[in-house]
């Protein structure tokens, strides 16, 4: 049985956890879940709420709906067309920000799986979303994938263009750009980027069960086990968050306190002569 509480109330966004799992969704269906500076500014203290909180281990990402004009379901429809100024996208205090950058490295560096839940349209920089998710799971029926990033001229370039060419291969992320088709949840899953199809009324609980199994396994291999899987794609920086938890194993150890300890008391330090394991 789940029963949601919620966090906090925002504007653009809900947030409510419930037994170890955060769930965070758009909260825009009239719109098709657009966002503007003000969602992704919401998005981000919620995200990094989720991972500061220790008894959170997936955070599911999705979308409210459905939208009151239509009945139409979104996941998200990327940055809102009525946001734009000549900079990009404008926030309430008039400057033009780039901030689903830093929402998409939360969800990249956090050590927790994100589930991408996309109960419809995932479309331009919603679509850029799911593809930097962990995992994707859709709506059978009302899920569909699809990129207006070159209609718009509104890009990204990054994960959400060349990650994605690592996922579904170079020809396949072409034509989704160049293209800009529809695609379904099926034909999605066909391609590797979408993880299962559910029927639309099972989503959600389908979602809830896969972050249950999670729970069920060992943090640290969890983490340890995104952050391998991400570094050979992150450069420098993957290498970065990868080696910060081998450190963080590292200060577990007796060499670690011994290191520390014979600082504090003006020593040498002793790590004993049978410690160079191989
Ligand atoms: C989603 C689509 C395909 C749905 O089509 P459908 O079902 O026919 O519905 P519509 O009638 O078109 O839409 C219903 C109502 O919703 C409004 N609406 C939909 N999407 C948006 C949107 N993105 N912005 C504003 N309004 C939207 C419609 O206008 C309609 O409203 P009414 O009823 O009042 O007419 C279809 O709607 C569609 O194609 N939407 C546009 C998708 C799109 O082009 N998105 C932008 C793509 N680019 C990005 O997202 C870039 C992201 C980004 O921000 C970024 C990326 C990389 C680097 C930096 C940045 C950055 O700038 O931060």
């Amino acid at each position: 049985m789940i029963e949601w509480k919620t966090v906090k109330e925002y504007e653009d966004i809900t947030y409510k956890k419930c037994n170890g799992v955060a769930r965070i969704a758009f909260n825009r269906p009239e719109i098709r879940n657009a966002f503007r500076p003000k969602t992704t500014s919401e998005l981000y203290d919620a995200f990094y709420d989720a991972s500061e909180d220790s008894s959170i281990g997936v955070v599911l990402l999705s979308g409210e709906g459905p939208s009151s004009k239509d009945g139409g379901w979104a996941f998200c429809s990327g940055g809102d067309q009525k946001a734009r100024g000549h900079q990009g996208y404008v926030g309430e205090d008039g400057r033009h920000r780039l901030n689903i950058l830093e929402v998409q490295r939360l969800i990249r560096f956090m050590p927790k799986a994100v589930i991408a839940v996309v109960p419809g349209w995932a479309v331009g920089g919603g679509h850029s979303l799911h593809v930097v998710c962990d995992l994707t799971l859709a709506s059978k029926e009302h899920a569909i994938f699809k990129q207006t990033d070159a209609d718009v001229t509104s890009f990204d370039g990054g994960y959400g263009s060349a990650y994605l060419a690592k996922m579904v291969g170079q020809k396949k992320a072409r034509e989704i750009f160049f293209l800009g088709r529809n695609y379904s949840a099926q034909e999605a899953f066909d391609m590797g980027m979408v993880n299962a199809v559910i029927p639309h009324d099972e989503l959600e609980d389908t979602a809830y069960e896969w972050a249950q199994e999670i729970l069920a396994k060992s943090p640290t291999s969890i983490r340890m086990l995104k952050f391998a899987m991400n570094l050979t794609d992150d450069g420098m920086v993957g290498q970065q968050v990868f080696a910060g938890e081998a450190t963080r194993l590292a200060y577990m150890t007796e060499e670690a306190k011994e290191g520390r300890n014979a600082f504090l008391e003006k020593r040498k330090p002793d790590f004993g002569k049978d410690k160079w394991i191989s």
